[in-house]
């Protein structure tokens, strides 16, 4: 394997010494021509259902909160390659890649954030709350951090039922100064539970960065006193995401117990839709944007192997947008859930 180019050289000499840093170190994974078409066309998918949904946003069809995976998209992308029937995923609200990635229906999404019927929690669950046992997704919360117990007790279960799946529980830098990630760590180590814990380092929280919150910013550290191995991965090379998945799920698929993958990644638009972001500069934005979107190094790679034309990625963009179009069109044409259905799904 080539050396794996990382954002986080720096900061992995100057913490203190965490538990062993052995397997991700210096390592990307080799990837085929359509390996790279594959991890193309479903981050294009990702980045344009999330600027349409910012479209009907500001139209007025979407109600609530909506957050945007504009930017982070390698992430989900690179990890759901290590996966394997069964294996589960859990998130918290930024949570439309996920499900595209875990293979739900963009129509089923897009309807769920205008909260039509033919959304995937009938309409009633909004950006925040949708979930797909098919596609072993289980959300979608709200409550930062909330995510990290229940993915926890994903994993129990597997442990309990005496299968070999894993869960990857996703959760942002500012979910991981929560106390209860806390409690879950030192469970997971105790009983050896097969989870994966994914920080998404977007260098921000609502709106505080990382360093004005976080008293140990390097968060591959975060599991040390659990004796949790913690690695740090460049989140916006997808290849550098696989092989660190690999690892991290092969280690708890052989009963090893917990992993922590720190994503060094970057969220383009604001929090939410009402975030202007003014807590940081354009520069800074176009800075990650020119010189480390993840799709366009796809796409130079593509180019550059001649694995792909423009004309090529011109038909993959087009077939992409067409999706995006038709969720949107069944998004808006889609009746809203009848008042009946207040009564339905509800613990009583
Ligand atoms: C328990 C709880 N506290 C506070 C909030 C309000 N809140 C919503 S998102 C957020 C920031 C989380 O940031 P991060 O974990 O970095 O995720 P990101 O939005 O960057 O993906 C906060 C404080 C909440 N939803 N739940
Ligand atoms: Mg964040």
């Amino acid at each position: 394997m080539a050396p794996r180019k990382t954002a986080s050289t720096s900061s992995r000499k100057t913490a203190a010494k965490p538990a062993k840093k052995d397997f991700t170190g210096g390592t990307i994974a080799e990837f085929s021509k359509e390996d790279d078409l594959h991890a193309y066309r479903e981050m294009l998918l990702i980045r344009r259902f999330e600027e349409k949904a910012g479209q009907l946003y500001g139209m007025g069809f979407i109600g609530g909160f909506c957050h945007l995976y504009i930017g982070q998209e390698a992430v989900v992308v690179g990890m759901q390659l290590a996966l394997k029937e069964g294996d589960q995923v859990i998130t918290g609200y930024r949570d439309h890649g996920h499900m595209l990635a875990c293979g739900m229906s963009p129509r089923g999404v897009m309807a769920e954030l205008t909260g039509r019927r033919g959304g995937l929690s009938k309409g009633k669950g909004g950006s925040m709350h949708m979930f797909s046992k098919e596609k072993n997704f289980y959300g979608g919360h709200g409550i930062v951090g909330g995510q990290v117990s229940l993915g926890t007790g994903l994993a129990f279960a597997n442990r309990y039922r005496g299968n070999d799946n894993v869960s990857l529980a996703y959760f942002g830098d500012g979910a991981a100064n929560q106390g209860q990630v806390y409690e879950s760590f030192n469970m997971a180590a105790l009983w050896k539970l097969p989870v994966v814990y994914v920080i998404e380092n977007n260098r921000y929280a609502m709106g505080t960065s990382v360093s004005r919150a976080s008293a140990q910013t390097d968060f591959s550290h975060r599991g040390a006193s659990f004796n949790i191995p913690g690695y740090q991965v460049d989140g916006m090379d997808v290849r550098a995401v696989k092989a660190a998945a690999d690892e991290a799920v092969e280690h708890c698929r052989s009963g090893k117990g917990p992993v922590i993958l720190e994503m060094q990644t970057y969220r383009y638009r604001g929090h939410s839709m009402s975030d202007p972001a003014k807590y940081r500069s354009k520069d800074e934005v176009q800075k990650m944007r020119s010189e480390h979107d993840p799709i366009e190094q796809v796409r130079a790679r593509l180019l550059e192997n001649k694995w792909a034309s423009e004309d090529d990625l011109k038909q993959i963009d087009k077939d992409v947008r067409d999706i995006v179009a038709d969720s949107a069109d069944f998004a808006q044409a889609d009746p809203e859930p009848d008042a009946s259905e207040l009564y339905t799904d509800i613990l009583l």
